[in-house]
């Protein structure tokens, strides 16, 4: 662990879940954490006191979205991401690994990093992970994540390993390059596919080195959810539990849960903000689809049990009608109430943990998500 660098303390557990808090230079953030996707300095369609309101604490910026444009030495000349975005409170960097293998074109990965051609223009990039520090430290990122391979799912044992251990390789350089500055963390990413001897080699390695929090990479990349769950079971018994634990680019609500129950403590990802703006609502429910004609003329809200600044003053029907004519305000309407879904589950998450009645809040979950839309 670097000194002074993040803190995070443990405020009570139930079985192997947790409820904690993290301090950062911007501001804490409770744990279990559902941070909003942010990735090119804004959460799409959201004003920063809109994404408040829902509850957020913290937010995910992409590195490889901002090297390319506006750049990051344009962001620090400007004062920094937080600033620069109008957000401050924490702010959690991705490192460009994942964006560079899902977006760019002819990438080139070698021992020394990423060789890229951006899909905005074409031109040439690397990521090495000296660079990934660099450009993190510029952005102002309260929690910075080591540059990684995110093993392609499927992959041979003898793939995902030697994926897995030149990750391991770049984490350590990462650590070297890494400037320590109170407030501010760097975290590790177990890599390692669906083998559990490769992600207990991944996490004793990271832990060796010593990280402020260690993230699970690798994982929802289709693999489905009961080999997710049986991946985290291998993983999380080599993490330790003083520091946080977050589970990258995941995941549903019932994914969440069920990695809570496991003792993961941060979560990001696309789905609330991303299927908000192709019509999804997320409801205690189940999910609708508000473009089905069935909520042409329904006055109700997406979710009647939802305190949501859509869900106390729009219907279902206007959402409907303003999804179906194409009008901005219809995703930024689904966008701000599927986010606050999200926090709501993450505050009944932490606090049935802290009353030490997490089993009881699951079943009830599961119970109501079977149920299905009124
Ligand atoms: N590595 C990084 N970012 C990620 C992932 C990963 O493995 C994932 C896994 N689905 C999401 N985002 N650096
Ligand atoms: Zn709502």
């Amino acid at each position: 662990m670097t000194e002074d660098a993040l803190k995070y303390e443990v405020l009570a557990s139930d079985g192997a879940a947790r409820r904690g808090r993290l301090h950062t230079a911007h501001g804490t953030a409770e744990t279990p954490a559902f941070m909003t996707v942010g990735t090119a300095g804004t959460v799409k369609g959201l004003l920063p006191e809109n994404v408040a309101d829902t509850g957020a604490e913290i937010v995910l910026g992409n590195t490889y979205h901002l090297m390319l444009r506006p750049t990051a030495e344009r962001i620090a000349e400007l004062g920094g991401l937080h600033k620069f975005m109008n957000w401050n409170k924490p702010i959690l960097t991705d490192s460009g690994g994942y964006q560079v293998m899902s977006l760019s074109e002819l990438r080139k990965i070698t021992e020394e990093g990423v060789a890229f051609r951006s899909h905005l223009d074409g031109s040439r990039h690397n990521l090495t992970p000296e660079r990934a520090m660099d450009i993190q430290c510029l952005l102002d990122s309260n929690i910075t994540m080591v540059l990684d391979e995110c093993t392609p799912y499927p992959a041979e044992p003898d793939v995902a390993a030697d994926s897995m251990r030149r990750s391991m390789r770049w984490a350590q350089r990462c650590k070297d390059a890494f400037i320590k500055r109170p407030g501010y963390g760097l975290f590790g990413i177990v890599q390692g596919s669906v083998y559990p001897d490769l992600r207990q080699e991944s996490a004793e390695a990271l832990q060796e080195i010593g990280f402020d929090g260690y993230a699970v990479g690798g994982l929802a990349v289709g693999e489905g959810q009961e080999v997710m769950f049986e991946v985290l079971d291998a993983t999380m018994p080599h993490l330790t539990r003083e520091r946080p634990r977050y589970l990258m680019g995941v995941g549903k609500p019932s994914d969440i849960v069920g990695a809570v129950q496991r003792g993961i403590d941060m979560f990001d990802c696309v789905l609330p903000t991303r299927s908000g703006r192709t019509g999804q609502g997320f409801t205690r429910r189940g999910p609708i689809n508000i473009r089905n004609a069935r909520h042409q003329a329904d006055p109700r809200p997406i979710d009647p049990d939802c305190g949501c600044k859509t869900c106390s003053s729009y219907s279902r029907a206007y959402v409907h009608h303003l999804v179906k004519a194409n009008e901005m305000l219809g995703p930024i309407l689904l966008t701000i109430h599927n986010l606050h879904y999200y926090q709501e589950l993450m505050a009944g998450l932490r606090d049935a943990i802290e009353k030490g009645e997490l089993d009881a809040f699951v079943s009830a979950f599961h119970r109501q998500q079977a149920a299905g839309d009124l």
